[in-house]
């Protein structure tokens, strides 16, 4: 048993509905949807500010195998247990004069504090942006974004880049809130076969690439996807057409897992076999949701726990982003 008990374990993610829910000492973070947490809350509740596709709370939970500590730095607050640490960062972008260099400073700040931390390694990250689609062209706020990241993050090599996820928040105006988890230990990234790396864009989506890694692996072979769209090689499919978007991001996440697969040498994930996957999916259209619902329990192996979200895409084009959590 002993032997079981130092073996590092992964932090677990879980989704629940409704707005009530125990903070056990364990949790590291409940990022909360759909509802504005209570007042005198606890460090750990982050209140996203995206809206749940049926309108009602959700919250989600990560849980560590122990007693989580709670701290601040700055902007930043964040949740420490043993190998693993999730912090939260917000800034107001008026305060940064805008976009990009609100970015910029953001990820100056987080990577700074990072290298502070024994959990000095970044593994997923989420960032919530405001009206992540106003603009045009290079002007669009997601690609300011990007163009603010990719400086702030210039000392980190490609291949340390997180698994990331980057939606648009519709309240909350001005605001950038940036969540990650990170650890002792580096994860080890993994690519995606049918689709370029993202930090190897062309210029043709913006002046900057975006900065994230298609999934990291954890020590204990857990895999973190990064927010999968109908995207093969570097451009978008299926225009306008939900269905047929589902369809091709569910192929994306099955070759993103049989990749992980023969890194980990596990048995075959992707097949259904011996996979429990927590999926969170943003939807552009919330009222799309019972059909993607359907479509997404049907198409995608051992998935038991799935948050359906309401969020802008960083294409105006892709109506739905899904995000894995391999255990
Ligand atoms: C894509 O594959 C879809 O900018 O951090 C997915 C995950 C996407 C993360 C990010 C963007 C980001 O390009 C968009």
């Amino acid at each position: 048993m002993a032997a079981l008990e130092s073996a590092v374990i992964g932090p677990r993610v879980e989704f629940h509905r409704g707005d009530q829910f125990a903070l056990d000492d364990n949790v590291l973070a409940a990022l909360v949807y759909g509802a504005t947490p209570p007042d005198n809350e606890d460090t750990r509740i982050i209140h996203v500010g995206l809206a749940t596709a049926d309108g009602g709370p959700a919250v989600e939970l990560w849980r560590t195998a122990g007693a989580a500590t709670t701290d601040a730095s700055g902007p930043i607050r964040f949740a420490v247990q043993g190998d693993f640490l999730f912090g939260c960062l917000e800034i107001h972008e008026h305060d940064h004069g805008g976009m990009p260099a609100a970015a910029e400073a953001a990820y100056r700040m987080l990577l700074e504090f990072q290298q502070r931390q024994p959990q000095r390694h970044l593994l997923r990250v989420w960032n919530h942006l405001h009206a992540i689609n106003e603009g045009a062209g290079d002007l669009e706020r997601y690609r300011q974004f990007c163009m603010g990241r990719a400086r702030g993050l210039e000392d980190l090599k490609p291949e340390y880049l997180p698994a990331g996820t980057a939606v648009g928040r519709r309240d909350r105006a001005g605001l950038l809130q940036i969540c990650w988890l990170a650890g002792t230990q580096p994860g080890r990234p993994v690519g995606n076969p049918r689709q370029v790396q993202a930090y190897r864009y062309p210029r043709q989506y913006g002046p900057a690439p975006p900065s994230f890694s298609r999934a990291i692996l954890l020590p204990n072979d857990e895999m973190l996807g990064s927010g999968t769209a109908s995207i093969v090689g570097h451009e978008s499919r299926h225009d306008g057409n939900l269905a047929a978007q589902i369809d091709e991001t569910l192929i994306n996440l099955r070759e993103l897992c049989l990749a992980g697969d023969r890194v980990t040498a596990r048995p075959q994930r992707a097949n259904g076999r011996d996979a429990a996957v927590a999926a969170k999916v943003y939807l552009r259209r919330g009222e799309t949701a019972p059909a993607a619902t359907a479509r997404i329990l049907a198409g995608l192996p051992g998935v038991n726990d799935l948050l359906m979200l309401e969020a802008d895409i960083c294409r105006r084009e892709l109506l739905v982003e899904i995000e894995c959590t391999w255990t």
